[in-house]
């Protein structure tokens, strides 16, 4: 190598050290937009991701969207102003997406999901999704109902619904899972269905509708989470009937809730949504950014967890 060559060689790498260190050290930005605040299983995903975020050293701008679309669209547009190194996001609602993860895609900023999915022209549009596979969710809810029936000699059980939010990943999916498996027995019948929006309050104004209309006895109530169950409880309780006898009640999350409504007689199963997502989204956003081939779905193992083993299972919950 000629003088003239390695001294601007040497140079160079004067120059470029202090940026090559400065680049190592500079803490990786994710931009996470969350659904909202709406229920316990939230609240403990929301303190997995800024707790692993913390851990993993990892330049966390997160923002609240309350349950609106809108909100995470402009959350997500102000991630991409600001540059991060990488987008995260639980969409609160599967469809109209398109636009705004095309523009993260053109700012050449990588989108990962979380806990739910979206419908896009071009999955292209978001790197991996990493959520609980909420149709097989539902096939279990339907699985304990069908093997309970099996155990009841009424000739019919009349079900009552309460679905998550409208258009959401876990609402479509979840009643899709459950009407598939408990088609099995012609005498489990949906006779009523709404959205309790994921929320105890929402969820104990409908079940107090649906006990109102006295026109069919209500034998089951199917609720999309604990939340919505712990609020319809409060409602079969103020109409007077037992719940977890009168009506048999399945649910969905495995939140600590969930487990002292058990404990108390009121909840008959709750099956387990892993809200603890936190350590695995980090890891998944290094991988990311570092160009290292990751898997397109990502789920989570989860469990079932009927009355019966409720007070053993209830220290060894985390959420
Ligand atoms: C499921 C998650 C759902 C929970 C609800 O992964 O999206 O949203 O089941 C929460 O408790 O509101």
């Amino acid at each position: 190598m000629t003088t003239t060559l390695l001294r601007r060689t040497l140079l160079a790498a004067a120059l470029l050290a202090p940026l090559v260190s400065m680049a190592a050290d500079k803490p990786l930005v994710m931009g996470f937009s969350q659904v909202g605040a709406e229920s316990e299983w939230r609240s403990a995903n929301t303190a997995s991701v800024k707790d692993a975020a913390k851990q993993a050293g990892i330049s966390l701008k997160f923002a609240d969207a309350q349950q609106k679309q809108e909100n995470q669209v402009k959350a997500i547009r102000s991630f991409i102003a600001q540059k991060v190194d990488v987008i995260a996001f639980s969409p609160v609602v599967e469809s109209g997406w398109d636009t705004v993860l095309k523009e993260a895609k053109a700012a050449r900023i990588p989108v990962i999901l979380t806990d739910r999915a979206v419908n896009v022209s071009d999955p292209s549009l978001y790197v991996s999704f990493i959520g609980s596979d909420f149709v097989e969710e539902g096939r279990k809810a339907g699985r304990w109902l069908l093997e309970r029936a099996a155990k009841t000699p009424s000739a019919s059980l009349n079900i009552v619904e309460l679905q998550g939010t409208v258009g959401s990943a876990p609402a479509i999916d979840r009643k899709k899972g459950f009407e598939e498996v408990i088609k099995a027995n012609p005498k489990l019948q949906i006779i009523r269905s709404q959205s309790g929006e994921f929320t105890r309050a929402k969820g104990k104004e409908v079940m107090e509708a649906f006990l109102k209309a006295k026109d069919k006895k209500i034998d089951v109530l199917y609720a999309h989470n604990d939340d919505m169950a712990i609020g319809a409880i409060q409602a079969i309780e103020e109409a007077g009937l037992k719940p977890g006898k009168d009506i048999v009640i399945v649910s969905i999350d495995g939140v600590k809730g969930a487990f002292q409504a058990m404990l108390a007689g009121k909840l008959n199963v709750t099956i387990e949504c892993n809200p603890l997502l936190g350590p695995q989204l980090m890891q998944l956003a290094r991988d990311v950014v570092a160009g290292k081939p990751v898997e397109k779905r990502i789920t989570v193992i989860e469990g079932v967890f009927p009355a019966e083993v409720a007070a053993k299972e209830l220290p060894n919950r985390k959420y």
